[in-house]
């Protein structure tokens, strides 16, 4: 038998992980370990997945997937050594240069483009959910709350899909580098590739062009058409001493016309041209200053040109003000937050942010006619208000546990935060954007986890998860806070509005 092979070998020494894995695991998940119909199975993409939690799925399987339970299969002393292997990091960095990641796009056979929406409902109050439990997002109409489509995505979707500027095409991207690009016109996928072999999240240019994917492995900003999905370029992404980094995340800068990135490994901030002009230098949104713009200016110009900005210590979480001059930045490790001015490359600003500050979930309002902004922390149940005209803290909101997202919309009086985790995971707190004080706790489904908030175009009403294998999309009127319905979702996560992504919404995260 197969598994035999695994124990071979000294009665002392333990079973052999790598070689149960050639015999079991290698059919789907590749010999490389870098995926095949299973994804990858490397330490970068495994995340907290580790020992026990590991050996777990190893011995149940994962429910709704391919994924088959090896408890009957296998020893547990056998589970324990196929983890173990996993967990230890290749022999050797993989390649996923530009042939490689070309190699791996499928475009679908069976799509034609449809000359209008195949629908009646309005196509900019389409909301798309994405439902972690089964790989799939459904797509929903905002006013009738009809599921119009419900399509496969790549295995573990992460970050918000990106919508192309007219709102018709979305992509989406999973932690394993694929990116699948949908027509929710004609209700049809269109293709896919793999961009990265552990990605972090996208990005869509202004004019709608180009596609970044941040990658941790390898460590490379993949930039796609929007068009074909083919390759545009691959960027390595390293230090001026040849470091290379990580990319945390990458963000859209529309006014700026560039794609901002975030560095995990090295204190420099990348911003990278996304026009034949050469973005902020054309448009004069960067300014010369003593501290070697004229340096930075000189280096690269054109489509893609790249402007590195020096920052004290590695920034891995970034928030920005409306016309992206300003960003703000944070190391999930750190107790500190910075302002990094892009006009002029430097940090202008500290704030204090400690219990790991989750910048990328932050919105931001009209407060007494000054802009606010709120985030939440991954580690503590609260979430810092900032004034963003001189940074200071104007409140510290104490919530029942640590929140993982924060929504909002102009149409609504609150913010919507969740508490991801701990006792207090069903509740939602919903703080009144003027006063700052908890208005209401709403707990929908003690004990099951409740998060991520979205609104209806008009922000007449708001969409949150019951984050569960046997899940739901719970639909509130915004303002009576009344519960309207709920529709059935496998493990529902994000949800993205149409009308409130690509008009850049104040309540959303970007
Ligand atoms: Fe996320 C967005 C980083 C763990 C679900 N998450 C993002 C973004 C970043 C990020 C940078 C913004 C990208 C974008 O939308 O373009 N997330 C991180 C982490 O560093 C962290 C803490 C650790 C990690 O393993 O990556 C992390 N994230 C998670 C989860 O465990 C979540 C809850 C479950 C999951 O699916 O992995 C999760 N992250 C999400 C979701 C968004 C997101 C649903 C999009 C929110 C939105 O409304 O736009």
């Amino acid at each position: 038998m197969a598994v035999l092979l695994g124990l071979a070998g000294p009665a002392q020494a333990g079973p052999d992980g790598a070689t149960i894995y050639a015999d079991l695991c290698a059919s789907c998940h590749a010999e490389t370990r870098l995926g095949g119909t299973g994804p990858a199975l490397i330490p970068e993409s495994l995340g907290r997945l580790q020992g026990d939690r590991l050996q777990a799925v190893i011995a149940e399987g994962r429910a709704m997937t391919q994924m088959p339970a090896f408890r009957d299969t296998l020893r547990p002393e056998e589970i324990a050594a196929v983890a173990d292997y996993l967990s230890a990091p290749l022999a050797a960095p993989p390649v996923w240069d530009a042939a490689a990641i070309g190699a791996t796009r499928e475009m679908t056979t069976d799509y034609h483009a449809a000359p209008a929406p195949v629908f009646t409902a309005d196509p900019m109050n389409i909301t798309l959910v994405v439902e972690t439990g089964d790989s799939h997002i459904s797509v929903l109409d905002g006013d009738s709350l009809a599921v119009l489509d419900r399509f496969e995505t790549p295995f573990a979707v992460h970050g918000g899909p990106k919508f192309s500027p007219d709102g018709r095409y979305v992509f989406v991207m999973s932690r394993d580098g694929w990116v699948q690009k949908y027509d929710i016109w004609s209700l049809h996928e269109i293709g896919r590739v793999r961009a990265g072999l552990n990605s972090r999240n996208i990005a869509m240019s202004a004019d709608g062009k180009w596609l970044a994917v941040a990658n941790y492995l390898p460590a490379t900003l993949t930039i796609l058409s929007t068009e074909d999905l083919s390759v545009a370029r691959v960027i390595p992404v390293a230090d001026r001493q040849g470091r290379p980094s990580r990319v945390s995340a990458v963000y859209q800068a529309p006014r700026r016309k560039t794609f901002v990135l975030a560095l995990k490994d090295v204190p420099e901030i990348w911003e990278i041209a996304t026009t034949e002009d050469g973005g902020p230098y054309s448009e004069g949104l960067v300014h010369s200053n003593e501290n070697g713009m004229e340096e930075a200016m000189g280096v690269e110009r054109g489509l893609f040109a790249r402007r590195r900005i020096a920052v004290s210590a590695p920034l891995d979480d970034f928030f920005f003000d409306p016309d992206y001059r300003n960003l703000i930045g944070a190391n999930r490790e750190g107790e500190t937050g910075v302002v990094v001015n892009l006009d002029v490359g430097r940090e202008i600003a500290s704030l204090p942010l400690p219990g790991m500050p989750h910048l990328g979930s932050g919105i931001s309002w009209m407060r007494d006619g000054r802009r606010v902004m709120a985030v939440p922390h991954l580690n503590e149940g609260r979430i810092s208000v900032i004034d963003m005209q001189d940074w200071h803290v104007v409140k510290v909101i104490e919530t029942s546990g640590p929140g993982f997202f924060l929504r909002s919309h102009d149409g609504a009086p609150q913010i919507w935060a969740d508490v991801f985790t701990g006792p207090h995971k069903g509740e939602m707190h919903l703080i009144d954007k003027q006063t700052l004080e908890v208005v209401k706790v709403l707990k929908p489904e003690p004990g099951k986890t409740v998060a991520h908030t979205e609104f209806t175009r008009d922000g007449s009403r708001a969409l949150v998860s019951v984050w569960e294998q046997e899940g739901a999309v719970i639909v509130y009127d915004s303002r009576t806070l009344q519960e309207i319905t709920r529709l059935p979702m496998r493990k529902p996560s994000g949800k993205y509005n149409v009308w409130n992504k690509i008009t850049f919404e104040d309540g959303t995260s970007h």
